[in-house]
């Protein structure tokens, strides 16, 4: 029974819990009960036994009996499930939000200050509310140490919140196929005290760190492995989804600019370009509309740091 196994962390664990195992209790009883009376009737009323069958006529008592008791137990289980469910449909005022932006094959957790993470941080013994978003194709949102999932749908404002209870790191998964990498959408979910949440979210040094203090080129490969480029984009010559971004500086490249093929020299212009319309021009042997623009999401800066990075990668 994994659910039990796995770690409990947050304020909806009861609920969901109580829900399953009384699912599972009463589903256990009847295949337990079931099949043994199966095979008592096997035995019971086989051919040398019970030589002569005999004509059942029907029992009022007994068509009442075996509707009513599973009318109940019906209704047991879905008050369980409703009353585990219904409280994760209400975030409390005073949570402390965090918008979650799903693409293939990434989240990027972005808090109200700037900061940007892989890696979701939440302090613990606070409600947490997620804003999901998706820019491309339906993902899922799902932490199983706390037992909340969520679909995240292009177009539509889809939330999930939770309190974490226990310190600790935990796994955060995308729970909905969404194509070739889906299974490379794993991420994790650390839970802080308070104040080490408070020290860690107030330090701004290695956001500064990204804009000036380490190499551009440092920071360009940070800021790509953060929004997850190298999903799509290898950087030792082979092909993924995307071409590698091995030699690509600086070497021409065709590709397609509406219905026209022609060739390119990969520059600034061309770099900045892929990442904020790139659709715009098709690399070929490629396929649109799979990179969606990281426009708003990388500013200028970030887009230059990335290009000294690409440099390096000879
Ligand atoms: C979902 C997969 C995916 C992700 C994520 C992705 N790309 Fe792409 N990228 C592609 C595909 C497919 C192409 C080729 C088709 C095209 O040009 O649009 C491409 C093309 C490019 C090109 C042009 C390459 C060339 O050889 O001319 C650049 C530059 C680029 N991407 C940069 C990036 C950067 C930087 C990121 C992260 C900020 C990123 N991509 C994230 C799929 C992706
Ligand atoms: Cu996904």
């Amino acid at each position: 029974m994994y659910i039990l196994a796995s770690p409990q962390a947050s304020n909806f664990v009861e609920g969901v819990d109580k829900a399953f195992i009384i699912i599972f209790a009463v589903c256990f009883f009847f295949l337990i009960g079931l099949t043994a009376a199966m095979i008592y009737f096997i035995f019971r009323y086989n051919k040398k036994r019970n030589p002569k069958a005999t004509q059942i006529e029907g029992s009022t008592t007994l068509e009442i009996v075996w509707t009513v008791i599973p009318t109940i137990l019906v209704l047991v289980l879905f008050y369980y499930g409703w009353a585990g469910w219904i409280p994760m449909k209400t975030a409390p005022k005073d949570s402390f939000e965090i918008d979650v932006v799903a693409r293939m094959w990434n989240f990027t957790f972005q808090y109200e200050n700037g900061k940007r993470t892989d890696t979701l941080f939440v302090p613990q013994d606070k409600p947490v509310k997620l804003n999901l978003k998706s820019l491309d194709v339906v993902h899922s949102l799902y932490i199983p140490a706390f037992r909340v999932k969520e679909d995240v749908v292009p177009g539509r404002e889809k939330f999930l919140w939770f309190t974490p209870t226990n310190e600790g790191i935990y796994d955060l998964f995308c729970a909905e196929y969404c194509g070739l990498q889906h299974s490379y959408m794993i991420n994790l979910v650390k839970v802080m005290p308070q104040e080490e949440f408070n020290t860690w979210y107030t330090d701004t040094t290695q956001q500064a760190a990204s804009e000036n203090i380490d190499s551009p080129t440092e920071a360009g490969k940070r800021i790509m492995t953060n929004i997850g480029c190298f999903a799509c984009h290898s950087q030792d010559g082979s092909k993924l989804v995307g071409p590698s971004f091995k030699g690509i500086y600086g070497h021409e490249v065709t590709v397609k600019t509406g219905g026209e093929t022609r060739t390119v020299m990969v520059d600034d212009e061309y770099i900045k370009r892929s990442i904020y319309e790139p659709n715009a021009d098709v690399v070929e042997g490629f396929n649109k509309g799979l990179m969606v623009s990281y426009q708003g999401q990388l500013t200028d800066t970030e887009v230059e740091q990335i290009i000294e990075y690409l440099k390096t990668l000879k």
